[in-house]
């Protein structure tokens, strides 16, 4: 009886406890944001550090590549050397704004079938790392035989270096830290010089801890122009390639999976990457690049164009490559050219299509929304009430068909 009496308590304490154990709403433990905690972030920890305001545009910027979405960053003479700055820092940025594209007027009403069609765009905000505010960092240019010179800043919570993708330069300036160099601690500021003896879209990154910094968006552009183009490029626009992993409700991103749900052009995802526009007869040239895990075939709607360029620099007349799709592994750039001939919108998108929709479902119901890597080319006519005619048929354009073929 005794034995029952004890068993009889034991377990309604049990069960008491249980309940005591269970949490409320109240209880809820208040989780405060530290990027990705590690044993060391205690050790980096820098109170000094404040995030600096992105630097604003210095002296004078050379303005002909448009990072599309996206500020330019100019620099500073020294003597002849370009002085760019960069700061590595921890960014928060919307992939998408929850506003509908800039080009939605621009499709007939007729066009879309009741009920379908007019999803409302959802707000998606993500917290990474980056460069001058933002993800990818911003377009540095320079021109073939320039002297640069970038500083480095480091407010991140670890060590950081730079690493300038694709350049032929000395051993001691290719931050890949520790193997070249020592990281930039937080706080710290390092300098990288060096002359560039090549031309073609290059690109920089993290070169310290680089699958976890590089993955959570330090990477970006580097245009080096020849001295002459072979042709005059009237709209150059670079786009970066990325993807992210991010779990529903959280902004950061998840780096130990290759199961990516969202994919940008230049840190922003449809419907939020704007349309690019250009006008009839414009040669258009649009530079990819990619240093991430995925390759991305990135395909144009209505024109065959051709690839003129890598982070090799330009291609040989007798080895460019014609196409509707230019594949961009990751480690690469590819440019593509064209004449803008044939008036209208067309879409420029990836062609894994599961990179033009935003957050995958687990399965795809009804009428997906465009998301990703998706936006349009708007080709505006010279004359609107022209008739359609393929360039062999017409005389204006035929011209510029043949220098593009010359
Ligand atoms: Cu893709």
């Amino acid at each position: 009886m005794i034995m029952f009496l004890l068993f009889f308590l034991l377990f309604n304490s049990l069960i008491g406890t249980s309940k005591a154990c269970a949490i409320t709403k109240k209880e809820l433990p208040i989780i405060k944001y530290e990027p990705h905690p590690s044993k060391f972030t205690k050790l980096w920890k820098n109170p000094k550090i404040k995030l600096s305001p992105p630097p604003k545009l210095m002296g004078k910027q050379m303005g002909k590549v448009q990072t599309l979405g996206r500020p330019p960053l100019g620099y500073e003479l020294d003597g002849d050397v370009k002085v760019f700055t960069l700061i590595a820092q921890p960014v928060e940025q919307y992939l998408t704004t929850g506003k509908p594209a800039d080009y939605q007027d621009l499709i007939p009403k007729e066009n879309f079938i009741k009920g379908t069609g007019m999803h409302k765009p959802i707000i998606k905000k993500i917290r990474c790392w980056g460069y001058n505010g933002m993800s990818p960092g911003p377009t540095l240019e320079a021109t073939e035989g320039d002297t640069v010179r970038i500083i480095l800043k480091n407010e991140l919570p670890e060590p950081t270096s730079i690493h300038w993708h694709g350049f032929e330069i000395p051993n001691d300036m290719d931050g890949a830290a520790p193997l070249t160099q020592r990281p930039a601690l937080p706080g710290e500021t390092l300098t990288y010089e060096f002359t560039i003896y090549q031309s073609g879209t290059l690109m920089y990154h993290s070169g310290y801890n680089v699958m976890k910094q590089d993955d959570m968006g330090m990477h970006g552009m580097f245009v080096v122009h020849p001295r002459k183009y072979e042709n005059k490029i009237d709209r150059d626009i670079s786009i970066f390639l990325q993807q992210f992993s991010l779990p529903p409700g959280n902004p950061y991103p998840n780096l130990v999976t290759m199961e990516f749900n969202w994919f940008a052009f230049n840190g922003l995802a449809a419907p939020s990457i704007p349309k690019i526009t250009v006008n009839q007869g414009e040669r258009v040239r649009l530079r990819f690049g990619n240093v991430i895990m995925a390759s991305h075939p990135i395909h144009i709607h209505g024109y065959i164009w051709t690839l003129v360029g890598t982070e090799g620099g330009p291609v040989k007349k007798s080895a460019q490559i014609k196409g509707s799709t230019i594949n961009v592994p990751p480690g690469t750039t590819r440019d593509v050219e064209f004449v803008a001939w044939n008036p209208g919108l067309w879409r420029l998108h990836c062609h894994k299509l599961h990179h033009i929709v935003n957050a995958h479902p687990d399965s795809p119901m009804g009428i997906m929304p465009h998301g990703g890597m998706y936006t349009i080319v708007e080709v505006i006519p010279k004359n609107k009430n022209a008739p359609w005619k393929h360039p062999s048929e017409q005389n204006q354009v035929i011209e510029l068909m043949k220098k593009d073929n010359s």
